[in-house]
């Protein structure tokens, strides 16, 4: 790579990660409040719920898209040999640095209060919405610019199979710019529009649903990047070769069917939106579990095989031939402890989908702790792991504080399985989310307390402290490895597993068109009676809310 692309993707690993601080600092912050441990609205002149919004963005939005626009650049120019366009890959890192400060002004003048889901009655300052979308358009350019360089590369190699890697790549960010587009028009054509005041009313449900197209699908965009890692680096990683290539390619285009059409699982309880269409994104769900299911038996088998060529004997031994604590292959670590919480992310979210379930932990504490056991599992410890990898091989320089660095994943895990434990428990205890329950529930002054969510958020604070200790190590590790005297030439090799089946090219695993228009009916179907039925909606205005109360205003008022 060139230097200046190399200072591009440095760029892009190093601004998330400072902003990281923030993030995790409130995370931090938020179980402190959730388990009264202080009876207060706002710590440090920053309010809880400006809190938990820069929690999310930064670490949900910000970090996740511009580490999957740097490790594509890396993956793109790696595996077919080409660099992207200087001037497309500055002009994409200009958009998303840019908006990234406008939204962050936004956030931190407490003008922007409106969490990482942003959608309406919650309004934001218009430069918000603006800084969202122009990261989201930073990262189309160089998505743009790998689909030039891939089309180039596809007609000099039509026989050869598109590296799974790149495949992987392209159709992460296909899902990613069809589903943006739904957010691009909520935001430009709404949000924005309301929010300078041209407007003077907005549809809610239409911006709510338009949210969650984009919102689950979102998702599936932090996800394949460590799915990438996962096929293509961990088995080799692992000291063996991956079981099945072709299990990745099917999983990778199913992503692509079902990512998007599966949003309204977030609005089972949105009065606006009929049942049919809810039962049918369900079932729709449990089809988008198949290609982690799928992934979750190639990956054992890539695992196993490792360590029987390692001398592992009888039915289970190969799990401790494993490098789990081998400091040379410290990115095992990082990424067997995301598929070890990834289990439990996906079983949970399996509950989360059916329609049924869905009534028991809808807007409880169960739904932080099963995401924190996904975008804080799989996806955050990759992003950790390979942001260390790649600023270390870019910048030529050893990682600073090796030993360190091999148990910050084991740390973040023990904590995340303390803290999700206590959210999942105390959700099923009816333990709300989006609270800050230092202030009612959990404050023995108010009438309101409870001493059943007492246990449970002691779990979220213990949990959520190793976990803070965790982000600090690596901190001390990413910005230590930064700072320190080069002492190699910089490079990009990334270790790529083999494949122990050699199997034949079957074209249709290989080709974008057929999967593309399958995506696009499916997508119709799924989506235009979700829509309908929100322009229709002309349903009784939900009671309104105070940030200091969760209890409705109407209800307190008729209690009186
Ligand atoms: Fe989810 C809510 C359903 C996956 C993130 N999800 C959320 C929210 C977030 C989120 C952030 O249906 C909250 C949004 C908000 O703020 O309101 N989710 C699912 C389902 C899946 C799923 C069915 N979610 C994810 C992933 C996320 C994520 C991935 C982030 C990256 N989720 C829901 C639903 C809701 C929801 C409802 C709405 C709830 C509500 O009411 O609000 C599936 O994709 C999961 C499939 C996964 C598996 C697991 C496979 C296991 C693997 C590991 C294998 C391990 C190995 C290791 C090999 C089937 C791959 C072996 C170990 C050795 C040591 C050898
Ligand atoms: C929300 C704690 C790291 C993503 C929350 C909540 C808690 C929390 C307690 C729920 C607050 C509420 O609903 O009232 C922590 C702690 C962390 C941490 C202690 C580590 C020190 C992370 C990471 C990610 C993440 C690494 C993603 C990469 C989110 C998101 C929300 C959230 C998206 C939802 C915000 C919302 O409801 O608007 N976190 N978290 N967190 N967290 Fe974390």
């Amino acid at each position: 790579l060139s230097k200046p692309i190399r200072n591009i993707i440095l760029i892009e690993l190093f601004v998330p990660v400072l902003l990281l601080t923030i993030g995790i600092y409130h995370g931090l912050m938020q179980v402190i409040y959730r388990a009264g441990v202080i009876h207060q609205s706002s710590f440090a002149k920053l309010d809880y719920y400006q809190g938990l919004t820069l929690h999310g963005v930064i670490n949900a939005i910000v970090l996740t898209t511009f580490f999957a626009v740097a490790f594509g650049h890396a993956t793109i120019a790696f595996h077919l040999k080409k660099e992207p366009n200087y001037r497309a890959s500055m002009l994409s890192l200009c958009l998303m640095v840019g908006g990234t400060l406008m939204a962050a002004w936004a956030m931190l003048m407490g003008k922007a209060s409106v969490l990482y889901t942003f959608y309406a009655p919650l309004k934001a300052h218009p430069l918000f919405y603006l800084g969202t979308a122009l990261l989201i358009v930073g990262s189309w350019v160089a998505f743009f610019d790998w689909v030039s360089i891939y089309t180039k590369w596809k007609k000099d190699n039509t026989e050869v199979n598109t590296p799974l890697a790149v495949l992987g790549t392209l159709i992460n960010f296909t899902i990613w710019f069809v589903c943006t587009l739904a957010v691009a028009y909520e935001v430009l054509v709404l949000l924005i529009p309301w929010s300078m005041g041209w407007t003077p009313t907005v549809n809610v449900s239409l911006t709510r649903t338009l949210f969650w197209f984009f919102g689950h699908a979102l998702v599936y965009f932090w996800l394949l990047p460590a799915y990438i890692m996962f096929y293509t680096i961990l088995p080799k990683l692992a000291g063996g070769k991956l079981y099945s290539e072709l299990a990745g390619r099917i999983a990778f285009f199913l992503f692509l069917l079902l990512s998007i059409p599966i949003g309204v699982h977030h609005q089972f309880g949105d009065p606006a939106i009929g049942r049919g269409i809810k039962l049918t994104q369900s079932i729709l769900t449990f089809g988008v579990a198949v290609p982690s299911f799928i992934t979750a038996f190639t990956i054992a088998a890539s695992l196993e095989y490792a360590g029987r060529k390692r001398g592992a004997k009888g039915l289970w031994n190969w799990v401790w031939k494993l490098p789990f604590f081998d400091k040379n292959v410290y990115l095992f670590g990082y990424l067997i402890n995301g598929l070890i919480l990834f289990i439990f992310g996906g079983l949970t979210g399996i509950v989360n989908a059916s329609y049924s379930l869905n009534n028991v932990i809808h807007n409880t504490a169960w739904i932080p702790g099963h995401f924190h056991l996904t975008v804080a599992g799989p996806v955050f410890l990759a992003i950790l792991g390979m942001s260390i990898f790649m600023t270390s091989q870019l910048t030529g320089k050893k990682i600073f504080l090796p030993k360190i660095n091999t148990i910050v994943p084991y740390l973040w895990t023990v904590g995340v399985l303390i803290f999700s434990t206590g959210l999942m428990w105390g959700g099923l205890l009816g333990e709300p989310r989006r609270t800050n329950l230092g202030l009612t529930y959990l404050n023995p002054e108010s009438e309101l307390y409870n001493p059943y969510w007492v246990i449970t958020t002691m779990l979220g604070l213990a949990g959520g402290g190793i976990m803070f200790a965790a982000g600090v190590l690596y901190f001390i590790v990413f910005f230590g490895t930064f700072l320190s005297k080069r002492t190699a030439e910089p490079v990009i090799d990334f270790p790529i597993s083999e494949v122990y089946h050699t199997e034949k090219r079957i074209p249709i695993f290989d080709t974008f068109r057929p999967w593309l228009v399958a995506m696009a009916v499916i997508l119709f179907m799924a989506y235009v009676p979700a829509i309908m039925d929100t322009l229709n909606n002309n349903g009784k205005k939900a009671p309104p809310y105070l940030p200091t109360d969760p209890a409705p205003v109407i209800s307190t008022i008729e209690k009186k």
